[in-house]
């Protein structure tokens, strides 16, 4: 249950995975040394396609039925919410067909996802002028960081459906942040807590040698 996973920390966990991305981040494994244009190129450096959808986490999937899953929006806001799943479901909703390119190399073409935009979401909360940057919390521990611009890229999305279902649990259900534009591990899952900060703060993999921003097209895999 959600309730013994919510408060633990990640970093007590070093699974075998967590072991084995870090020592990549530390050689700079799968790094191309190229560079690929969104206009022209498709596929980013260093990736591959795969036609299924690989299941990518801590290891630790929170099992949290739609009635209890919340979202506190705070920090430099005007307007701090905390949202059930029919208040999330109340906001503007809007559709999507993204792709998405993890940072292990695999890509995976048109997925069509279904939620709240990032930005509507900003439209009702109004970020201060001094926020810059938000740190995203997870059901599992997991956090990431963002600066402000991408997350509120226009497809920038919290999504509750892929391909017309329910997000299932595996996959961050019941709502989950999709960044397109940046590698997959900045899309949180189980999706806790949005904060806005005026500064910088690393999230779990950036704090571990990933890059602070995680652009695919320039390979921003791991932080110098
Ligand atoms: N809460 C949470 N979100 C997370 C992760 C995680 O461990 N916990 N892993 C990230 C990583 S590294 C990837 S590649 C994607 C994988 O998402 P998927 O399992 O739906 O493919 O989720 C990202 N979001
Ligand atoms: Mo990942």
């Amino acid at each position: 249950m959600s309730d013994e996973t919510e408060g633990s920390a990640p970093s007590a966990l070093p699974t075998k995975l967590t072991r084995t991305k870090e020592r990549w981040a530390e050689e700079g494994k799968f790094l191309t040394g190229r560079v690929a244009r969104p206009e022209s190129d498709r596929l980013p450096p260093g990736q591959h396609l795969v036609k299924d959808w690989p299941v990518l986490d801590l290891g630790l999937q929170p099992m949290l039925p739609p009635s209890r899953w919340r979202l506190d929006v705070d920090g430099l806001v005007e307007n701090p919410i905390h949202w059930d799943l029919d208040a999330f479901k109340a906001a503007p909703q809007s559709t999507e067909v993204t792709d998405i390119h993890c940072v292990t190399t695999w890509s995976r073409y048109d997925n069509r996802w279904e939620g709240v935009r990032t930005r509507d979401l900003m439209d009702l909360v109004r970020p201060r002028a001094e926020a810059h940057f938000v740190l995203l919390y997870s059901y599992d521990g997991y956090t990431t960081n963002l600066p402000l611009e991408d997350f509120a890229a226009p497809d920038a999305m919290l999504v509750h459906s892929w391909e017309g279902e329910p997000l299932t649990r595996a996959h961050g259900g019941p709502v989950r942040l999709v960044v397109p534009h940046l590698y997959f591990w900045k899309s949180a899952k189980w999706l806790k807590r949005i904060e806005f900060l005026p500064a910088d703060k690393l999230g779990f993999w950036e704090e571990r040698g990933y890059h602070e921003r995680g652009d695919p097209w320039t390979e921003q895999r791991y932080s110098e």
